[in-house]
């Protein structure tokens, strides 16, 4: 445990990926006895259903004829500049480099003008599409590079990330950039248990579960197609946790395909240790995946993955022995690897015992939490310019 601090997160609040991290480090921080605060432009889900004493901060700004759409991210630079005034933060930590490390940015450039030598340090947590997709695009890749330059210190989720971030933002000349630290994504073992539902129907059939925003990089109607192929003619069915812009049109290709009676979707969910733990296996199908929290959330509940070789994916999923992996082309392979699992329920077993261990010993939130004290540390230490 390290001396108390004055923390304030600034995070998206979506229904899972870095709106889950950040809220779950802003209370595990909180729990460990730091003041935390937590800007965004609407309450994370996983933040409004717990009592953690961490302080909220919605910030949305005024609407305004001349806006094609309201700056919320210049709203919250506002609210934490209020905050830091009168009571003072020793950190800002910013999830997704777009908006967020810019808007930390702002806030400790205009605590910097205030000649306050309390300044807050920034912190830049990388997560993954900020940096393989929407960062790197050229109409934002420029201020990624900036934010990432200008971070006191910058983490990234998997080590995969870090490599790519250092092959596409980082120069030469830069201050400190490349000291990329991976510190990787966790989990609350204790919640996601496998105990978290007993298995009540022991004569169902096999059933697989996928969870996400059901954007196109995840790939749903990629994933429909694979499991058709893997389980025609059986009863094996598919939970779809989640919504986004690839639900509905998914729904129609479940038709199309004919496996709409073995195919659910449930939407946005709460009780996602209720839905992991009696699955046989958790799959995942994306194209880009810097981590895959749902697949290490599937994994504490003892399930098994079957997933795309991309990204950081096989730094969480062991291929062979914590789930399988196939290549993001290769569907005759995922399908394969899923008929294994679903089907041999052995096997499930033993991979599912080997994940939750994977879980508990290398992922659990205990583990984590203090390697971003230590972050903290480090850089309230530093007297790197431009500190007053
Ligand atoms: O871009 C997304 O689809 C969401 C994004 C996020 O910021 O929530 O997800 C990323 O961050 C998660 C939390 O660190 C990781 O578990 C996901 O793997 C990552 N998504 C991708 O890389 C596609």
């Amino acid at each position: 445990m390290t001396a108390p601090l004055r923390i304030g997160i600034l995070c998206h609040p979506t229904y899972g990926g870095s709106g889950v991290v950040a809220s779950e480090l802003a209370l595990s921080l909180a729990a460990r006895g730091h003041t935390v605060h937590l800007f965004s432009h609407a309450v994370p889900p996983r933040l409004a259903r717990s009592p953690g004493p961490v302080q909220m901060h919605v910030a949305q700004g005024v609407p305004y004829p001349l806006f094609h759409s309201t700056p919320h991210d210049l709203a919250i630079v506002s609210s934490i500049l209020t905050l830091h005034r009168t009571e003072g933060l020793d950190i800002l930590h910013a999830h997704y480099a777009l908006p967020h490390a810019v808007s930390a940015y702002l806030a400790r450039s205009a605590a910097i003008a205030d000649r306050d030598k309390r300044a807050p340090r920034m912190v830049t947590t990388l997560h993954g599409t900020d940096i393989t997709l929407v960062g790197n695009d050229p109409s934002y890749a420029p201020l990624t590079q900036f934010v990432i330059e200008q971070s006191d210190a910058v983490t990234a989720v998997s080590a995969d990330l870090a490599r790519r971030t250092r092959e596409n933002f980082c120069r030469e000349f830069a201050l400190g950039p490349c000291a990329i630290e991976v510190v990787p994504n966790f989990v609350d073992v204790d919640l996601f248990h496998p105990d978290a539902a007993r298995d009540a129907e022991r004569d169902r059939p096999p059933r697989a579960v996928h969870i996400s925003n059901f954007r196109t990089v995840k790939r749903v109607p990629w994933l429909l197609r694979a499991f058709e192929r893997a389980t025609h003619g059986t009863k094996a069915e598919l939970l779809l946790v989640g919504d986004g812009p690839d639900q509905q049109p998914s729904r129609l290709l479940a038709r199309e395909l004919g496996i709409q009676d073995r195919v659910r979707f449930l939407g946005e969910r709460d009780a996602l240790p209720e839905l992991l733990a009696p699955a046989d296996v958790f799959v995942l199908s994306s194209s880009e995946e810097s981590f895959g929290l749902s697949a290490l959330e599937a994994m504490s509940c003892g399930t098994p993955v079957v997933a795309t070789d991309v990204g950081g994916v096989r730094e969480v999923v062991e291929d062979g022995v914590t789930g399988l992996l196939a290549a993001a082309d290769d569907m005759d392979n995922f399908a394969e690897n899923l008929r294994a699992l679903l089907f041999d329920r052995d096997r499930t077993r033993a991979m599912g015992l080997a994940a939750r261990q994977s879980a508990v010993t290398r992922f659990a939130r205990e583990q984590v939490i203090p390697r971003y004290e230590a972050v903290y540390q480090r850089v309230l230490a530093s007297t790197r310019w431009p500190f007053p």
